[in-house]
């Protein structure tokens, strides 16, 4: 007999691949581990009965001769992995989008980056014209919505949208798939929520803003990853980490990240978790939350501190500067013949201020025209050092409107950082 399993704690994109495994494996079943996430126990509900899934309690796992592993390749995310483990003769296939972090060794396997296994597993579907229903295009199409957050997580690639189109040719509804997929908050939540929002640390690392609460919780409350991702949207963070503590000896740690540098599933790998660069979440044993807070600021200061671009790799000539006592009028057509619309003042390579053609519109007589800009420049505009982040010069842009960042080493204009400079540097232009 062939079976196939999933990680436990199973979501659409796990239970999607282990029915695309019965289509792909003639004979084979899929083993539904015994904890599935909120949102797919109450699809599998009403849906079961349309897929050939079971329960490890309906069939005798000591025939099983086959695996099809999907969405996972650790053994320590199945269901009762030492039944397998070192069973002789048997034969092992693994599905993954998961790169990193696997014990299980495969004798055949389908390991790629993706935003969802299901993408893999229809593209072999497709190729080997398989038939199958609206209700489980819908269910596939529910895995990769899942796993890619609606195709907008960066983990998203154009495989998994062009996947999605063929599902949606195939009869997948819509209106199912956001039904089951929009999780909705109880009382519970909303009050975790709140009490991130309240009490939550907020620890600027590096140019990021990374949110962190500990907090005790009830027993077998699920859903927290999605309470801790509305937390680090609402409060705009580039990361935002929960941890929770529901019985006296163990730690669990969720979080999730909106930018690559700071790589999440690298973190709870450390803390013997898993995950994606976005997402992920460890289960750490151990009676001291505060210790487990520590190491997981240890673990993302580290993170940033990997070899990376600082403003002095990015920063640029100053394309025009000005002497203090030049005047208005000399300024004005300087600022016109700028790309950058910015002059900045300096005397003996001292920065003093900047002028821009707002300051000019300030001019109204021929004698304010005529006189020294040092009168009329911005004083007060933010400045940076060649070892800051260029992020940080973005949310100064942010928040300033500065067009252009004086770049300032032992009190002398080394330098700026333009629009431009940093557009050169988001997008690798
Ligand atoms: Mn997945």
């Amino acid at each position: 007999m062939q079976i196939a399993v999933t990680h436990t704690h199973t979501d659409f994109d796990a239970l999607a691949s282990l029915v695309a495994a019965t289509f792909l494996y003639p004979g084979a079943v899929g083993v539904l581990p015994s904890q599935l996430r909120p949102n797919v126990k109450n699809f599998l509900a009403l849906h079961r009965d349309l897929f050939q899934v079971f329960s490890a309690r309906e069939l005798d796992l000591e025939k099983v001769t086959g695996l099809v592993v999907v969405d996972t390749n650790h053994w320590g995310r199945l269901d009762q992995p030492d039944l397998f483990r070192n069973r002789d003769g048997l034969s092992i296939d693994l599905w993954d989008h998961h790169m990193k972090g696997g014990d299980i060794e495969p004798g055949w396997k389908c390991q790629e980056q993706s935003g969802a296994t299901i993408t893999l597993m229809l593209r072999e579907m497709k190729d080997r014209d398989c038939a199958f229903s609206p209700m489980h295009a819908t269910l596939f199409l529910m895995g990769i919505y899942e796993d890619t957050g609606h195709l907008v997580y960066p983990s998203t690639h154009a495989e998994d949208v062009h996947a999605a189109g063929f599902l949606l040719e195939n009869g997948a509804d819509l209106n199912v798939a956001t039904a089951y997929l929009s999780s909705s908050f109880d009382g519970g939540h909303t009050d975790i929520l709140t009490k991130m929002l309240e009490f939550s640390q907020t620890h600027h690392l590096g140019g990021y803003e990374v949110g962190v609460l500990l907090m005790k919780v009830e027993n077998g409350l699920t859903m927290l990853s999605s309470v801790v991702a509305k937390y680090k949207e609402i409060k705009g963070l580039d990361a935002a980490i929960g941890i929770f503590t529901a019985c006296s000896d163990r730690c669990m740690v969720i979080g999730c990240a909106g930018v690559p540098e700071i790589d999440i599933g690298g973190i709870m790998r450390k803390l013997g978790g898993g995950g994606h660069t976005g997402a992920g979440s460890a289960m750490v044993r151990s009676d001291d939350a505060e210790s487990v807070r520590l190491r997981v600021m240890e673990f993302v200061a580290e993170q940033l501190n990997r070899p990376r671009t600082w403003i002095r790799d990015i920063m640029s000539r100053p394309e025009v500067l000005a002497p203090p006592s030049l005047s208005l009028r000399e300024a004005r057509s300087m600022i016109e013949a700028s790309r950058s619309r910015t002059v900045l003042v300096v005397e003996d390579g001292r920065f003093c201020g900047s002028i821009s053609r707002e300051e000019c519109a300030k001019a109204k007589t021929e004698a304010q025209w005529k006189a020294p800009v040092k009168s009329f420049m911005r004083r007060n505009i933010p400045v940076m050092s060649p070892g800051d982040v260029p992020r940080e010069a973005l949310r100064l842009m942010v928040e300033t409107g500065a067009g252009v960042l004086p770049v300032i080493e032992d009190g002398r204009l080394a330098g700026v950082v333009t629009r431009a400079d940093l557009m050169l540097h988001i997008y690798e232009f």
